[in-house]
């Protein structure tokens, strides 16, 4: 597997031409989204940990590996209480408008960090993107992030308070911990099988 960095886009007429699926990191700052994309690739390819300064990027990865290439797209996340006002309300309209109209996009990986109680931005991105987005035929995949975080045993019930909060059923969500590498081979794998089943679009 290699993985490339393509661009990032602070807005819309910024969002490169690819071929084939994308897949979109999302939720709230520090949850863990470019954590998670560099151990799905095995790479150290999107920054971590910054705090989010004054613009609003969208940072675009081109994954190659033996069963087809497909593109991730890092989200800036959301809540992050001490970014400038104009930062937080440039979030929704950049989002908004990539999940809204982002040709190849082919699911939103929607992460929850399993220690913490669901947001009430969590909340509603979550009912927006069923609303909003899965009717044009984008699938959202909830994300359990940290587990390492959790005792084995209260991992499940975890998960379980995470689902029952959003209406779902707790084998919804795929849980991971990136620093202990858990449930990436499994996350990857449905990945690429959602990648092979799109059909070949271009933006
Ligand atoms: N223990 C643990 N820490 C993690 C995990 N994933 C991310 N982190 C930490 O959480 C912080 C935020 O991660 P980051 O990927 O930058 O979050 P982002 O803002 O959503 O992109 C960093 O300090 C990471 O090291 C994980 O699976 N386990
Ligand atoms: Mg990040």
């Amino acid at each position: 597997m290699r993985t490339t960095f393509i661009t990032s886009a602070a807005d819309v007429g910024q969002f490169p031409q690819v071929d084939g699926a994308e897949f979109a990191f999302l939720g709230r700052s520090n949850v863990g989204k470019s954590t998670l994309l560099n151990a799905l690739v095995n790479a150290k390819v999107a920054r971590t940990s910054r705090t989010p300064g004054r613009t609003q990027l969208v940072n675009f990865f081109d994954v190659h590996t033996g069963r087809g290439d497909f593109t991730l797209a890092d989200l800036p996340g959301y809540g992050y209480a001490r970014a400038p006002k104009d930062v937080q309300r440039q979030w929704a309209p950049l989002i908004e408008a990539y999940l809204r109209n982002r040709q190849p996009l082919v699911a939103a990986l929607l992460l929850l960090d399993v220690r913490r109680d669901l947001s009430d931005d969590d909340r509603s991105l979550f009912e927006w993107l069923s609303r909003d987005v899965a009717p044009r035929g984008v699938r959202i995949e909830l994300v359990g992030t940290k587990a390492d975080k959790l005792s084995k045993s209260r991992q499940k019930p975890a998960m379980v308070s995470l689902a029952r909060a959003l209406g779902v059923t707790a084998d919804a969500v795929h849980l991971t911990s990136a620093t202990h590498r858990a449930g990436l081979d499994g996350l990857l794998a449905h990945l690429q099988g959602l990648a092979h089943s799109a059909p070949a679009s271009e933006c």
